[in-house]
């Protein structure tokens, strides 16, 4: 259990990260227990692999020229499963991009995200997940949001509720990253901004970034607690995460947790990460993978054996394909839609374009 003692020991100036099982997921401290049980922890790696099978699908679509773009989650998997755990129902998620497990878990449908991904914006009117913002392309617009969410969840007195704001380290240096980090200490505001630290915004690496120590260190200079969490770690995201919760509807106000973490695959199916690091990183990296680890711990710990590890997959991988099929058999959206409702006279450039594109999809050279 993380308290006051915890938070000193792990002070960010300390630069040390908050971990409770190691790299093959044995218990750093033997008398440790988890506050999930058996059949919990069970769910929540069925779920990690869930998100898995369908990341490395997505970029598998993508490639056959099926959709846009699309960023990889896998490696950061376990922020996501451990988050949409704690989240309730009548919590705000305020996603960035790369938060996919996060999004699931509060009712996002895959044929949404597909949609998403094939630039309709269908995708984005998640019918079933509640009180979420859309994706936020522009890096750290998000924060802001989040933290007049969170003023108003105050305002009109919400009991048990709190909002859960997701950025990238790239998004540290973007001013309303400090800017809401700011108002949000100001206001009290029950916000639990997670920095999906996964050392890169696109080829930046994070030393290029910033000149701190850490990320989790930005938050004291508000006066919020912060905590730098091993984001490989999923019980270590959830007891903190749980934690964060636990403060923030208690009228403590915000939290700041910084999830270290690594970007396995590319920035997007656009990027191509060979170009900007070294093979050596990715192979110390793919030792600290999240699902590894947890697997490892529901191994050690003979909660299950995972036999059916395979079937499980099978079924998810049919699962997706049909979610992909319901999203390409979707209405495509009109031309007029892209272009039709920013002026009350299209200019002259909109114009040219709106008239090239529907000769490209006309055949017209
Ligand atoms: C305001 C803004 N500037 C630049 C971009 C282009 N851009 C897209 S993703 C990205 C890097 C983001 O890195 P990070 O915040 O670490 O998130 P990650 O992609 O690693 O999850 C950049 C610069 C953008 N989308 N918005
Ligand atoms: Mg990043």
């Amino acid at each position: 259990m993380i308290d006051q003692k915890t938070l000193n020991k792990y002070d960010p100036i300390k630069n040390k990260a908050y971990q409770l099982i190691d790299d093959e997921g044995k218990p750093l401290d033997k008398t440790w227990k988890p506050r999930l049980s058996n059949a919990e922890i069970l769910q929540a790696y069925k779920d990690l692999l869930f998100e898995r099978t369908a990341d490395l699908m997505a970029v598998s679509y993508q490639r056959q020229g099926r959709m846009f773009t699309y960023p990889p989650n896998i490696g950061q998997e376990a922020i996501h499963i451990a988050a949409g755990i704690v989240t309730k129902e009548q919590d705000w998620l305020v996603p960035a991009f790369r938060e996919l497990g996060a999004w699931l878990a509060k009712g996002v449908s895959l044929k949404e995200l597909f949609l998403y991904f094939k630039g309709n914006e269908d995708g984005s009117r998640f019918e079933k997940a509640n009180r979420m913002l859309p994706i936020a392309v522009p890096i750290a617009s998000q924060f802001p949001h989040a933290v007049g969410l969170g003023y108003a969840i105050n305002y009109n007195k919400e009991k048990d509720t709190a909002v859960f704001a997701y950025v990238g380290d790239g998004g540290t240096s973007e001013g309303d990253f400090h800017e809401a980090l700011n108002f949000a200490a100001v206001w009290n505001a029950p916000v639990i901004f997670i920095i999906q630290n996964n050392q890169f915004a696109i080829s930046v690496p994070l030393k290029m970034q910033t000149k701190s120590i850490n990320l989790a260190i930005k938050g004291l200079a508000y006066n919020i607690p912060s905590l730098m969490v091993d984001g490989n770690d999923f019980f270590a995201m959830h007891e903190a995460l749980s934690y964060a919760r636990e403060q923030a509807v208690a009228g403590k106000g915000p939290f700041l947790i910084e999830a270290k973490t690594y970007r396995t695959g590319a920035h997007t199916t656009s990027d191509d990460p060979s170009k900007y690091r070294s093979k050596e990183e990715e192979e110390h990296w793919a030792q600290k993978d999240p699902l590894k680890r947890l697997k490892g711990y529901i191994l050690h710990s003979k909660i299950d054996e995972l036999k059916d590890e395979e079937e499980l997959i099978k079924g998810f991988k049919k699962h997706i394909d049909s979610e992909f099929e319901a999203a390409e058999n979707h209405p495509e959206y009109k031309v007029e839609d892209v272009f039709g409702y920013m002026y009350a006279e299209l200019p002259d450039e909109l114009k040219r374009q709106k008239n090239a594109y529907e000769n490209y999809l006309r055949g017209v050279k």
